[in-house]
């Protein structure tokens, strides 16, 4: 897996930081979308898919969770603590986000919009379509 760890720009000054993702910059796709998760419940964990087409970065903009990469051949649990923290989710790579802290926000910039036909929600059929 390519390394998925995407540090954002940062501007800070003696007032404070600033985060900056910028299209045709630094976020490395057209964003057509940008959904953001937060409320997440104790104990839950989320994801369990992964997407055919769709190129994602996520930022915890506030509190932390942890997401699991696993493109088949490895796995990677990366926790997100800092708004300048990025990470990049690929095409056919199986991503589950889990230990949310009640303050979680996870921005979500998505390279197309919603579109179930993209999602792959079954591990098997995951673990296949990477063997061909
Ligand atoms: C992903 C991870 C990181 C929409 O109608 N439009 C949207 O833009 C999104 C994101 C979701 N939905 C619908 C689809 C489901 O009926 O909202 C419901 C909850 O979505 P889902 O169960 O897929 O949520 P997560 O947290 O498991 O996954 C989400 C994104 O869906 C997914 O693309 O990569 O966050």
């Amino acid at each position: 897996m390519r390394d998925p760890e995407f540090p954002l720009s940062m501007l800070g000054d003696e007032r404070g930081q600033l985060a900056v993702l910028e299209h045709g910059i630094n976020v490395p796709f057209d964003i057509k979308r940008v959904y953001s998760i937060f409320g997440t419940q104790p104990g839950v964990r989320r994801g369990y898919h992964a997407h055919i087409e769709l190129q994602q970065l996520t930022v915890c903009t506030s509190g932390q969770c942890t997401i699991l990469l696993d493109d088949g051949n490895e796995q990677r649990h990366i926790k997100l603590t800092r708004p300048d923290q990025g990470l990049l989710i690929d095409p056919m790579v199986w991503h589950e986000m889990y230990d949310f802290s009640d303050d979680c926000v996870l921005m979500v910039l998505a390279s197309d919009l919603y579109k179930e036909s993209d999602y792959i929600r079954d591990y098997d059929d995951f673990m296949k379509r990477i063997s061909q």
